[in-house]
């Protein structure tokens, strides 16, 4: 006899914050609507859009506020000005795929996301190996203008790295495509 659990069903293993988060941060970067600095009801609201899409029950409360601060953090410290459009989510781009790109009045940006709270992501050799060849392969075939990839670790802001056209890595900080700067 088959017994059907219909209750105590947890969030699939699929359903990892990093993912959803990714997926938050694109849905609202693509949205016509979006305020200039998002509040958290709007961002609530579509992170809930988020995990109802993958059918998540329990655990549900945690999981939005998560991935909703991360996004947060996205849109109240790296997010867009308003003279730039949103140009993509999840672009391939060489071997990889871009989580996401921006077309800004000096050219293309190209953001990535990391979301780990316990590693010091920026360091991580693996991330800035990934964003340099992100740099590297959008400055040969990007026609029109490329400014630059943003790593950026939105559980540990502080650490967001930039890199250059010419592939320098830089602390984010120390550059002008921070929220509130100039391009
Ligand atoms: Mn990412």
């Amino acid at each position: 006899m088959t017994r059907v659990r219909a209750t105590s069903r947890s969030v699939p293993a699929r359903l990892e914050p990093g993912v959803l988060t990714h997926e938050l941060v694109a849905r609202c970067a693509a949205d016509a609507s979006r305020p200039a600095v998002p509040g958290a009801a709007w961002l609530l609201a579509h992170a809930y859009a988020v995990l109802a899409a993958h059918g998540a029950t329990s655990r549900r409360r945690a999981m939005l506020q998560r991935i909703a601060t991360l996004a947060a953090a996205y849109f109240r410290l790296f997010g867009p000005r308003a003279d730039w459009r949103f140009a993509g989510a999840e672009v391939r781009l060489g071997t990889g795929r871009i989580d996401l790109a921006w077309a800004t009045p000096a050219g293309h940006l190209i953001d990535e996301l990391k979301t780990s709270r316990f590693a010091v992501v920026a360091d991580d050799g693996d991330a800035i190996e990934q964003v340099v060849g992100y740099a590297r392969t959008a400055s040969r075939q990007l026609a029109d203008g490329f400014v630059g990839v943003r790593l950026l670790t939105l559980a540990i802001p502080g650490n967001a790295r930039f890199v250059t056209p010419s592939l320098a890595v830089v602390p984010l900080a120390a550059m002008t495509f921070a929220n509130g700067g100039t391009l």
